[in-house]
């Protein structure tokens, strides 16, 4: 939900979407389509609301959630790249976890608007600050197309001379009523808990949330359903171009320790993560593209 958010219209885009600003200046991307209503910020490219028409929100948003240029914003659906976490390198380097797109400004583009739904599309090129923490040439584009469901597609282009490879992750943060009400099938066989030395566990068919889990299953094939019982609905989530499904939840404890998140806020929250964690990364040759995509329905 986003009606908490004091925000007011700069520009009409379109019958449909409008760009707001807090009073701060911070700049939002406001939908209001007769199937849904959506919500992303130019700050990372970052959807923080979607919620198709008589449906209970899809995409959960920390009420806490911080609007500042230099932090990422607690909920939506981060986009970590060109890494996951922190890694050797970034921690030696004090750089930002997951990487610096969700905390860069974007440009947008209106694609298509039809009353089935509405398509845009996120750019952000190399610049001298990216460049200064990764030196490589890319554009990356997220493009979104949201219906009755949400489809987020993020086209890696190495534009340079040399390939590179990448990690990270569409970090989507499902709205659920109640997490200990809930139910997760068509995760993979095996993770590794990064809450237990990163140890490799076999996984249960069925996944219940009962306390802090912050695991990477291997890559599924299919679809990752959440039985959202007490919303009396499934989320199901297929991603594609991933590597890994990371699942987290911070519980109690961590919603506690995040500033950004109420400490209630683990209970109606749900990370279902498109991701490409593995220490090599994806490799994308000079020229040549790469998707990792999500689609939440
Ligand atoms: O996706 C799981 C995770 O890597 C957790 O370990 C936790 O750090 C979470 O991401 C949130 O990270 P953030 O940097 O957004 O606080």
């Amino acid at each position: 939900m986003i009606s908490h958010l004091r925000l007011n219209t700069t520009k009409t885009l379109s019958e449909q979407i409008t760009l707001q600003v807090d009073d701060k200046g911070y700049e939002f991307v406001i939908i209001n389509h007769s199937k849904f209503d959506a919500a992303f910020t130019l700050h990372g490219a970052h959807l923080i609301h979607f919620q198709a028409k008589n449906q209970a929100p899809l995409i959960y948003l920390s009420k806490a959630a911080l609007f500042d240029d230099k932090k990422a914003i607690r909920g939506g659906v981060p986009v970590c790249w060109p890494w996951f976490g922190n890694t050797e390198e970034s921690l030696s380097k004090k750089l930002p976890a997951h990487g610096f797109a969700r905390i860069s400004k974007w440009e947008m583009s209106i694609v298509s608007e039809t009353p089935e739904g509405i398509d845009l599309a996120f750019t952000l090129s190399a610049n001298e600050a990216t460049k200064a923490i990764w030196d490589h040439d890319f554009t990356l584009t997220l493009k979104a197309s949201l219906s009755d469901h949400v489809d987020l597609s993020l086209i890696t282009e190495n534009t340079g001379n040399d390939s590179f490879s990448y990690g990270g992750a569409l970090h989507s943060y499902l709205c659920v009523a109640d997490i200990t009400q809930c139910s997760i099938e068509g995760l993979a066989a095996t993770y590794t808990d990064s809450l237990d030395s990163g140890k490799q566990k076999t996984a249960e068919a069925v996944l219940t949330v009962n306390g802090p889990i912050d695991t990477i299953y291997a890559v599924n094939n299919g679809d990752v359903v959440v039985n959202d019982l007490q919303n009396k609905r499934k989320i199901t989530v297929n991603n594609t171009g991933n590597d890994s499904v990371v699942v987290w939840n911070p519980w109690i404890s961590g919603s506690i320790a995040f500033a950004d998140l109420p400490d209630d806020g683990y209970q109606t929250m749900m990370c279902i993560e498109s991701a490409i964690t593995s220490k090599q990364g994806v490799l994308v040759e000079a020229g040549q593209i790469h998707t990792l995509k999500t689609v939440i329905i």
